[in-house]
């Protein structure tokens, strides 16, 4: 069994930081293992946003008097921090969104039905999110484009012996997953970013597993557009980001239309606003974009490395743990190539049942097919359980996670 490597930070420190925590679930300490659908907020987060209601709601970008000044002024404070925390040259190169979700769709609205023709591809792989998918169908199917895909192997990474054949001068854009919310699979974005450049293909990455879980930077991936959501970071809900090359996203038209995004508007045609408000229609989630910057220090005062490591610590005594448990499959690669989310079936009980049995136990992880049903149908299982982990996870919670696991082969015998 690995011996337990402290991580770089003081882990009761970064857990007396999370409230939520500290609380009982049918009768057993909670143990968190679903962050990789939500992560949990530290109290500087959830006070910055109480702090913002309380002394200086306005709106943004519009009143001349002293709040609406301040919310523009925080606001913007927070875009510059996410700007920093993921290397973009420019503020005006990050865009708030909802989430993930609208951020991709935000490319495949606006860059890809202004620039998708009959015939031209979009390179995929299998194991995406349907939020990068969907999308993509539906703009292949509104302009005639045609999706292809890198395919998974059976070690549940990227085949990427076969990358020559897809990507060819056709390819106009690649769109993956820098990690799987299934497999944990960290993809090798830059090497997949430098063979789609030489055809001349636009990257987009989607980082609504990665931003929150080790250091990103744009441009050393050398990608074109970065998705990710606030909530898995440590910030609120409601908030995303879209990051783009300031060029592309000059020469994108709007997605949504409002206020805000517009210079001047006329009865029957009006002129856009400058980045990032070309792409920022309405009352923006202000109180959640303010949060979210405090996320993003947190994280960085902690350090995106050292989460990193302390994360692929607990994903190695986790993987040895659960394949201690008889009758357990556990999906996706070895240690060395991923994150920690670990998905896995017990033979003979339904996902949904050892969630059910584990939440009596007090452990939260999430069962079913995780919003990647093409992957889930390559793992030839029509649901998984899913244990994931963030950088206030605790090896006990992974003992109880265990235990739980055995008593659910004990109910289920
Ligand atoms: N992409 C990946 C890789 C994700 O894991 C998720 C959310 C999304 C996109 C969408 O993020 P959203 O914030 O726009 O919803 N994944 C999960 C999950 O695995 N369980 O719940 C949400």
């Amino acid at each position: 069994m690995t011996q337990m490597i402290a991580p770089q930070f003081d882990l009761e420190r970064i857990r007396a930081d999370f409230p939520i925590l500290h609380q009982q679930v049918h009768g057993h300490p909670l143990a968190y293992l679903d962050s990789t659908a939500s992560s949990q907020k530290p109290a500087l987060v959830i006070d910055a946003m109480n702090d913002f209601y309380r002394r200086t709601n306005a709106n943004v970008h519009r009143g001349v008097y002293q709040l609406s000044e301040q919310a523009t002024e925080a606001m913007e404070q927070a875009r510059a921090k996410i700007a920093r925390f993921i290397g973009a040259r420019s503020v005006r190169e990050i865009i708030f969104t909802r989430n993930t979700t609208e951020s991709i769709n935000l490319v495949a609205h606006a860059w890809g039905r202004a620039n998708l023709r009959p015939g031209d591809r979009i390179l995929l792989t299998e194991m995406e999110h349907h939020s990068n998918l969907v999308p993509w169908q539906i703009v292949a199917q509104a302009t005639g484009a045609e999706l292809l895909f890198i395919p998974v192997d059976g070690t549940g990474r990227l085949a990427l012996d076969g990358l020559d054949r897809l990507l060819t001068e056709r390819t106009k854009l690649v769109a993956l997953t820098h990690m799987s919310n299934v497999l944990g699979t960290i993809n090798p974005v830059k090497v997949i970013a430098a063979a789609a450049k030489q055809v001349g293909a636009l990257v987009l990455v989607d980082g609504a597993q990665s931003v929150p879980h080790f250091p990103v930077d744009v441009g050393e991936l050398g990608i074109d557009f970065l998705a990710f959501s606030g909530h898995k970071m440590c910030g609120p809900t409601g908030v995303g980001v879209l990051w783009g090359r300031k060029p592309l996203l000059q020469a994108m038209p709007p997605f949504l239309g409002g206020g805000s995004m517009i210079r001047s508007v006329g009865l029957r045609s009006s002129s856009w606003n400058d980045l990032p408000h070309k792409f920022e229609a309405g009352t923006p989630a202000i109180a959640e974009a303010i949060g979210l910057g405090y996320a993003v220090d947190y994280l960085a005062s902690v350090g995106m490395d050292a989460i990193h490591q302390a994360e692929q610590q607990l994903t190695q005594y986790a993987v040895e743990r659960l394949q201690g448990i008889d009758g357990l499959t556990l999906y996706g690669p070895a240690v060395a190539e991923r994150g920690g989310v670990l998905s896995f079936n017990l033979a003979g009980v339904h996902a949904h049942d050892v969630a059910a049995v584990l939440d009596q136990q007090g452990v939260a992880v999430r069962a079913g097919h995780h919003c990647c049903q093409p992957l889930m149908e390559l793992l030839d299982a029509p649901a998984t359980a899913r244990a994931s982990f963030y950088l206030y996870t605790t090896p006990a919670e992974i003992d109880q996670l265990v235990r739980g696991l055995e008593k659910c082969k004990a109910i289920f015998g």
